[in-house]
């Protein structure tokens, strides 16, 4: 049978498929009043880390003004972007948490 266009649209549909999900930087940024202690928390309950590479991880938003805090498919980037910026404004710190396109 000779090709068609109609092939080309479902050839290029599959192939697209077959593309790996577009991930996302998810970032912590710096501000002068969120308590230490607290973001060292975030990153142990929202992104796993250890206490030490938290604390580490935690300096460095703190003098660069901020940080990759992880790399995720874009539906748990948005679900940890949201539940961060949720939990400090539960507790009245202004931390932010932002997203970006890795
Ligand atoms: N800069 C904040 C302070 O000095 C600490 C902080 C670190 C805030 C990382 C936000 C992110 N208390």
């Amino acid at each position: 049978r000779p090709w068609t266009h109609s092939d080309s649209v479902l050839l290029e549909k599959q192939q697209q498929k077959l593309q790996p999900p577009s991930m996302y930087n998810v970032i912590l940024n710096n501000d002068d009043y969120t308590p230490m202690e607290f973001v060292i928390d975030v990153l142990q309950k929202f992104f796993s880390y250890d206490i030490e590479r938290a604390t580490q991880l935690m300096l460095t938003v703190h003098y660069e003004g901020k940080a990759v805090c992880g790399v995720f498919s874009a539906d748990v980037a948005e679900t940890k972007t949201v539940q961060v910026n949720r939990y400090a404004r539960e507790n009245e710190h202004p931390l932010l948490c932002t997203l970006e396109r890795a």
